[in-house]
């Protein structure tokens, strides 16, 4: 009998948790032979990643998984082997009944942001005893091997060199997304949010000798460059040139498709959890703009990372990048710390090679539940 699992994702705002439990179904699906209900409750957030979904149905079979729009009120099924209530997100209570009812009561397992803090190891894996009398687990994505690991389809970094590897793949790709860059331009994808310290990055690109050509998928971040651009609008398809910058606007792409985007770039900014996962995958080097929290806990999360990832780098190109990251999370001093990277460049660029090989030297966060269920059994 193939394992049941159901997966619970409650839109917060943006694309994470929807790109996030998108993601682990389909790959629970393809590789170990699960059966999986993704329960969402914005399926008009999840029809932009997979645009193939209907919006209007309640349940639907998409690559694989059972999608079913998360009903309020509640309506009775039964519960699967495995729950996983993504970044705890509250699940029903009728459902958590059922849970407990099973003869062999359901693996709960809350799985939470992803976070490179040390602490984050300790935590991985640990029950909490519920007053239903089930325990829940909290399962905890991460880049170092005590924790839950990061998402990583089977092959793909295979797939990803064999791309970057073939350069009429990538011409095709871009063409497609009607995308024609200079011989000798470098090609930066933009997906961020609001950021006042686009503008000084976006002068010194314009400003410099070498051509950019800057793709930026429809999202929150273009109202900052439509004011730079000093434009009326900005739609898909929207292209503007001002000195050695061009400024190009794309559509929002399926999942596969942004990461052929991300493979494409020299360099690639990204943001949230999912996106920034796919950026290290990509192999290339990248720019990070964290999720704001209360209490500035994001900035906290942002040097745990920074001091990871940096660590295989030499003190000088750790220093550059790290102040880059910075100010682009602050918003400001962008493009004095952008020009002050230029001369860690390759070294960066190498880096970014090593380390998507080493994270993925490590087990993947859908193998590492499917281990973990296994072992709970
Ligand atoms: O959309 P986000 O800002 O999501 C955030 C974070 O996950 C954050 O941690 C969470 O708390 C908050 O949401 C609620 O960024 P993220 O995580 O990168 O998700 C974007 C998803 O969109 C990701 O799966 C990649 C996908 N995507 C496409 O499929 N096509 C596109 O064209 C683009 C730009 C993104």
């Amino acid at each position: 009998m193939r394992p049941t699992w159901d997966i619970f994702c409650s839109v917060v705002d943006n694309y994470g948790d929807i790109g996030v439990t998108w993601r682990l179904a389909r790959q629970l699906v393809a590789e170990h032979d699960a059966a999986v209900r993704l329960w969402v409750d914005d399926l008009l957030a999840f029809a932009r990643l997979c645009p193939a979904a209907d919006v209007r149905v309640a349940q639907q079979s998409l690559q694989g998984v059972d999608v079913r729009q998360w009903p309020a009120p509640w309506l009775p099924v039964e519960a699967a082997d495995v729950v996983i209530e993504a970044f705890a997100c509250e699940l029903p209570t009728a459902y958590v009944a059922a849970m407990a009812r099973r003869a062999r009561p359901s693996l709960w397992l809350n799985l939470e942001y992803l976070s490179a803090e040390d602490w984050v190891g300790g935590c991985h894996g640990l029950p909490s005893m519920q007053s239903t009398g089930l325990q829940k687990f909290f399962f905890f994505p991460g880049f170092r091997p005590e924790t839950g690991g990061l998402l990583r389809e089977a092959g793909l970094l295979e797939r990803r060199r064999n791309f970057q590897q073939d350069p009429a793949a990538r011409q095709a790709f871009l063409q497609r997304l009607g995308v024609a860059p200079l011989a000798n331009a470098r090609l930066i994808s933009l997906f961020a949010y609001e950021n006042c310290g686009l503008a000084s990055w976006l002068d010194v690109l314009a400003a410099g000798c070498q051509p950019t050509h800057m793709l930026v998928p429809e999202g929150r971040v273009l109202g900052d460059v439509q004011a730079w651009l000093g434009v009326r609008s900005l739609t898909v398809g929207s292209l503007e040139v001002r000195g050695a910058l061009t400024v190009q606007v794309l559509p929002f792409v399926t999942q596969d498709d942004y990461d052929r985007l991300l493979w494409s770039c020299d360099f690639n900014a990204v943001r949230g959890e999912d996106s920034f996962v796919r950026a290290q995958w990509a192999g290339r080097p990248l720019l990070w703009h964290i999720y704001e929290q209360q209490e500035n806990v994001h900035l906290e999360k942002l040097e745990a990372f920074l001091a990871l990832y940096t660590q295989g780098l030499s003190p000088a190109a750790g220093a550059t990048l790290t102040a880059l990251w910075q100010a682009w999370n602050h918003g400001e001093g962008v493009g004095e710390s952008w020009l002050a990277l230029q001369q860690a460049w390759p070294e960066l660029a190498e880096h970014a090679e090593a380390w998507s090989l080493e994270q993925a030297s490590q087990t993947d966060l859908a193998e590492a539940l499917v281990e973990f269920y296994l072992n709970w059994l």
